[in-house]
């Protein structure tokens, strides 16, 4: 899968860069490949496809991380020698955390400025400017506000935030390429902020962007809606898939959605991703959400029925593997006795 995905690139990507905008449709004619094309129809819109840069560098140890204060508080993983996400807060086994208390209190303040964090960075999304430039201006807002950026040094995550453009579905490494007229940009914080993390994301338009792009996005959003609508003590975790299945399965004015079933929504407070972890796609997992329990939604939505992706060389990049769009959104839920709660609204 990665070494086919690897040719596919290298056959069209000069292909691809000729002109500012590339219509999908085009990707399956360019080149002769030995298998059948990907079925890619020819409403996905207008927009430019990110590929990686070549030749292909692989890994991250070229990207300098930035400078984090010594008086910041680092979570365990990003501790010299040490790659471990380890709890070191007060959830039990399932992953609650104790209602009523200071953990929650924290729990609260570190989603709090994750979406503090969520708004500011998106206040800097426009033609021209890099994700690059977002990141640092992210780390820094962060840092000044006594955390830790979660994502950094995160099994070696170079960067302070993930950057996702049109047909990256997640992970997206900032860099230096100019936001154009027409993308769409997710971006993803956490933070970790005395002992826990804050973790949302959101996908920003980038001055004009087309009908399908737009509708991408909104019905992204619709979709996080609805699994966080299928929240409550008692209520199973299969019903947040089921939930957004029932979004994205009929066409939205006139156009084809499916959910990416590749990342999945995670547990969080002391540690960055555990369980519970939330399948976005139909499933018949078993278990219950219980008070106490704290977790991301954060559906990714893709142009059309083909929800595949492949990673890029720097091993953590995730793209659609026929270059539709996606578009992903994120929230933190936490159930109580009465109801779910959305910590990052
Ligand atoms: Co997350």
């Amino acid at each position: 899968m990665f070494f086919r995905a690897l040719q596919l690139s290298t056959r069209t990507a000069s292909h691809l860069r000729t002109s500012k905008w590339i219509k999908p449709c085009s990707f399956s004619n360019s080149a002769p490949l030995n298998e059948e094309p990907f079925p890619v129809p020819d409403n996905f819109g207008y927009y430019s496809v990110i590929l990686p840069d070549e030749p292909f560098v692989f890994g991250v140890s070229h990207i300098k991380p930035r400078n984090v204060p010594d008086h910041i508080k680092r979570p365990p993983y990003a501790l010299n020698g040490s790659s471990k996400d380890i709890q070191e807060g007060a959830e039990d086994r399932a992953g609650k955390i104790p209602l009523g208390g200071d953990a929650e209190q924290k729990l609260r303040s570190a989603a709090s400025l994750a979406r503090e964090v969520r708004e500011y960075a998106g206040s800097l999304v426009k033609v021209g400017t890099t994700t690059n430039t977002i990141d640092a201006a992210v780390h820094d807002y962060i840092i000044s506000h006594g955390a830790y950026p979660s994502p950094l040094l995160y099994n070696g995550f170079p960067k302070s935030c993930c950057t996702s453009i049109n047909n990256i579905i997640t992970h997206g490494i900032p860099d230096n390429r100019p936001l154009e007229d027409g993308d769409i940009v997710n971006i993803d914080v956490t933070i970790y902020l005395n002992g826990y993390h804050g973790d949302t994301s959101q996908t920003w338009l980038v001055g004009d962007v087309d009908l399908p792009g737009r509708l991408l996005c909104s019905i992204t959003n619709q979709a996080l809606e609805a699994g966080i609508s299928a929240c409550g003590p008692g209520q199973p975790f299969k019903n947040i898939g089921q939930a957004i299945h029932a979004v994205i399965e009929p066409q939205y004015q006139g156009f084809d959605f499916c959910v990416s079933p590749a990342f999945s929504g995670h547990g969080i407070g002391s540690v960055f991703h555990r369980k519970p972890w939330i399948l976005h796609h139909l499933n018949d997992e078993p278990g219950v959400m219980m008070p106490g329990h704290c977790f991301t939604i954060e559906p990714a939505i893709i142009q059309g029925t083909h929800p595949t992706s492949w990673t890029f060389p720097d091993g953590w990049t995730a793209s659609t593997e026929n270059c539709a769009r996606s578009a992903q959104a994120e929230h933190m839920v936490l159930i109580t006795e009465n109801g779910a709660e959305v910590l990052t609204r």
